[in-house]
């Protein structure tokens, strides 16, 4: 039997067995994208591909910690309903044997092309780095083509996470990297054909003056065009925590600016992070046919305290955020649930005006949308959300480890107007002035507990209305 075929019968079988344990955990999500067994982490390959939006992922079935990672696969006609897939790529061969790790598809003369990394670890733990590509006919089944590029000098084997994309007649490919010297940087590449790959240069690093010093290694660049600004999304690695910036273990967020193709030179601003919230990593956007940027991010990180979410007794952790749309507007990016997220609702549950602290009681796979000044909410007795109008900045709490509560934060001069919560059964995310701000985080509140209490700035009037939302939407 052929190693990828082992690979694929073993991973079934992971699923087989543990789905009903998956199946009865309380903090289960409902609609957000998990992994059917095992660890999830990168959002991969996303693309809207002959009118199916795909998305495949990191995944690791046989246990719920990081190894030699598979990519699962979701595909969906209407970014709502989810539908799991065979599993598209298994560390079968010598260039991916200890992990095929992060990358990205195209359209490629009406096939699909994906490139991801093959990572592979020697007998003493000596890393190397591939990037290879597979072809598919039909988005599930791939043929893979082995590596398409090696190593380039000056570089370590933390080199990786290729994104391709199409600009003017040219292949570009973007990949996270790490110089000898040890510093994060993103590189470009540019091919004819997308097959053979010629070296451009770095489009940005770690020290440049726009950066401050911004890390180690970079992971899962993609670099897109929005309102004729060039956007560099990635996650920086090694940056220390600064006031209320940087208080995640790894970050993820952007730069902006002009992107010269012929001298491949981005000329950029500063850094900015895309999520306030404790879980968001790796996010990855595409074009669809609407012609929207759409992104999906990991809705966790790779750090100590994923180790202690207690899903893992259930076999599985993580998950995706849901699908939201960027625009930019004065420079900053804007993230907002895709509009077909209200599809979602099922009942309305609410729909009130206040003017003082009012509690509601909700179900724990909910929407809710408040417009008004807002000065605090608690959710479920968990986490508290607070604006601190001395110093403009929202604050979000949970309980940490050991009894303490962490907190994060965003400034926010103008104040609250509207907030917008998608609440499943073990995280919420926070739209925060129509996609201003948002915090992602996983919330893993007691499963009775359904309050949901609002206080308004000072009597101001707000109006709140609360949903319960569709649980039947992932099919596995
Ligand atoms: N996860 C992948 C890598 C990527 C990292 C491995 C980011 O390709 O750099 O699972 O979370």
């Amino acid at each position: 039997m052929s190693n990828d075929r082992r690979l694929r019968e073993q991973a079934d079988t992971a699923i087989e067995t543990y789905q009903e344990i998956v199946r009865q955990d309380p903090y289960r999500q409902a609609f957000h994208m998990s992994p059917p067994v095992g660890l999830l982490n990168d959002p991969n390959g996303w693309i809207q591909w002959q009118g199916t939006y795909h998305l495949y992922f990191q995944w690791m079935p046989f246990h719920t910690g990081h190894g030699a990672k598979f990519w699962g696969h979701f595909s969906s006609v209407n970014l709502i309903d989810w539908k799991l897939e065979p599993t598209a790529l298994t560390p079968s061969d010598w260039f991916d044997r200890s992990g095929c790790y992060s990358g990205s598809a195209i359209d490629y003369d009406g096939k699909m092309k994906i490139y991801y990394t093959g990572n592979v670890k020697d007998d003493n733990g000596q890393r190397q780095t591939y990037q290879c590509s597979a072809e598919s006919i039909d988005g599930i089944h791939f043929v893979k083509n082995g590596v398409e590029i090696e190593l380039p000098q000056g570089y370590t084997p933390h080199f990786r996470d290729p994104k391709v994309w199409k600009h003017d007649g040219q292949w570009y490919m973007v990949v996270g990297a790490q110089t000898e010297d040890h510093y994060g940087c993103v590189v470009l590449f540019e091919s004819k054909d997308a097959k053979e790959w010629e070296f451009r240069g770095e489009l940005s690093h770690s020290t440049r003056e726009e950066c401050g010093y911004l890390g180690y290694m970079w992971e899962c660049p993609d670099l897109f065009t929005l309102n004729g600004k060039e956007v560099l999304l990635f996650s920086p690695q090694g940056v220390e925590a600064d006031g209320i910036d940087y208080n995640n273990l790894y970050q993820t967020g952007y730069v902006v600016g002009k992107l010269d193709y012929q001298q491949a030179q981005f000329q950029h601003n500063r850094f900015e992070e895309l999520d306030r919230g404790f879980d968001f990593y790796a996010p990855q956007t595409t074009c669809d046919e609407k012609g929207r940027r759409l992104l999906v991010g990991w809705m966790g990180c790779p750090d100590p305290e994923e180790k202690t979410q207690p899903t893992h007794q259930y076999h599985w952790v993580h998950c995706m955020t849901v699908p939201r749309e960027l625009s930019l507007e004065q420079g900053k990016l804007i993230q907002r649930p895709v509009e077909e997220l209200t599809d979602l609702r099922k009942v309305q549950r609410y729909d009130e005006q206040i003017t003082e602290q009012a509690d509601f009681t909700i179900d724990r796979v909910s929407e809710v949308q408040i417009d008004g000044p807002i000065e605090k909410v608690n959710l479920f007795n968990c986490t508290h959300l607070v604006y601190e109008r001395d110093n403009g900045l929202l604050i979000l709490s949970r309980p940490g480890q050991d009894g303490t509560v962490e907190s994060r934060s965003c400034r926010l001069p103008q104040g609250v107007q509207q907030l917008q919560f998608y609440i499943d059964r073990s995280s919420v995310e926070i739209f925060v002035n129509d996609g201003e701000e948002v915090f992602t985080s996983r919330l893993f509140a007691d499963p009775d507990v359904r309050t949901f209490e609002v206080k308004p700035r000072e009597s101001a009037a707000a109006n709140v209305k609360v949903w319960s939302l569709r649980d039947d939407v992932i099919h596995f």
